[in-house]
């Protein structure tokens, strides 16, 4: 076993930052390191928390880790925003209001910036959340800015996720624009300090249809006055404890690996192939045709296709 991986089991948060690095910028023994770690994993509760941009979710996480703590739980947060660069306004702070748990050896708090394409970026998401679930962490805190496909993809790890929206957004047609409402187990609505947060929940409910057992409840908070946030957590334990149940647990998480895998594999062989069709003197007499107007580019495209399925078949 690797130095390293030990380490992360201790809970070192040197050697998990570490590891989720290799694992951001998949160098070193990042593969080995995943798959060393990955027997360990599955206990976390995880928790994603998405929404619009400045609705207000760093702000919750930061109560909602505040709150755990006072049970005792160990918490990590990790902050996924595809839209600013790690030294973006936002993750600075992100920083300074995060600071107060920087000193609590059992809060792990890390920021995860977009490095080019968005498949990696959750692919990378996904592995850092196995690291910090095998570093024993408690509960895990995902948060992801509500605009795109990406951050849709890494709530999909979360057994609990959260959308969070405000009064002064207009309305909940925008979450609703977004998809954030089939992603929502609990709809937050943040910011009741402010006017017009109960015409909000009015409405949201009015949308929200029960599926599974569970009615998507609607809870009207202020992470400023702390206004509802001891019900906000009641109602995360009350939907980690269905989310978690044994026999939903296992049949959400053999759908989500089948997808991982269907990715992971359907993203190798394009980047191989993108790879091969370079080099490739065929793809060139191909293309050399397509360009004087001898050939289509579905002709040609469809030869090529057919020439690297069958190198796959044999
Ligand atoms: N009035 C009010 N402001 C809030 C509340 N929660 C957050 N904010 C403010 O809204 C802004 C955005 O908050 P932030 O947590 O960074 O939002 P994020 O972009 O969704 O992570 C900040 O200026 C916060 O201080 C709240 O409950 N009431
Ligand atoms: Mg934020």
């Amino acid at each position: 076993m690797l130095p390293l991986t030990k380490r992360v089991f201790t809970g070192d948060r040197r050697a998990v930052s570490r590891a989720i690095s290799l694992v951001e910028n998949r160098v070193g023994e990042y593969s080995v390191l995943l798959g060393e770690i990955y027997p360990h994993t599955g206990r976390a509760s995880v928790v994603g928390v998405t929404g619009p941009p400045g609705t207000g979710k760093s702000s919750i996480v930061d109560r909602l880790v505040s709150l755990c703590r006072r049970k005792n739980y160990s918490v990590a947060v990790l902050a996924v925003d595809p839209t600013s660069p790690i030294t973006g306004g936002a993750i600075l702070g992100d920083r300074v209001r995060m600071l107060e748990h920087s000193l609590d050896p059992k809060v792990y708090i890390r920021s995860m910036a977009s490095r080019g394409n968005a498949g990696g970026l959750s692919r990378a998401a996904k592995d850092s959340i196995r690291i910090l679930d095998a570093a024993g962490n408690d509960y895990i805190f995902v948060e992801t800015v509500g605009i795109g496909q990406t951050e849709i993809e890494i709530v999909g790890v979360a057994d609990t996720v959260l959308v969070v929206i405000m009064p002064e957004l207009g309305d909940e047609i925008q979450a609703n624009k977004a998809g954030l409402m089939e992603i929502g187990d609990i709809f937050v609505v943040n910011k009741s300090d402010l006017p017009g947060a109960d015409k909000v929940v009015y409405n949201l409910q009015s949308v929200l249809s029960s599926r599974e057992g569970w009615k998507q409840p609607v809870i009207k908070i202020s992470a400023k006055t702390s206004e509802g946030m001891d019900t906000l957590l009641s109602k995360i334990e009350e939907h980690l404890r269905c989310a978690r149940e044994p026999d939903r647990l296992a049949k959400r998480t053999a759908a989500r690996l089948a997808e991982e895998l269907i990715e992971n594999v359907a993203f190798a062989v394009s980047e191989d192939v993108r790879v091969k069709l370079q080099r490739d003197a065929e793809f060139r007499s191909l293309l050399d045709k397509v360009e004087k107007r001898k050939l289509d580019p579905e002709t040609a495209s469809t030869l090529l296709a057919r020439k690297y399925l069958g190198h796959l078949e044999s």
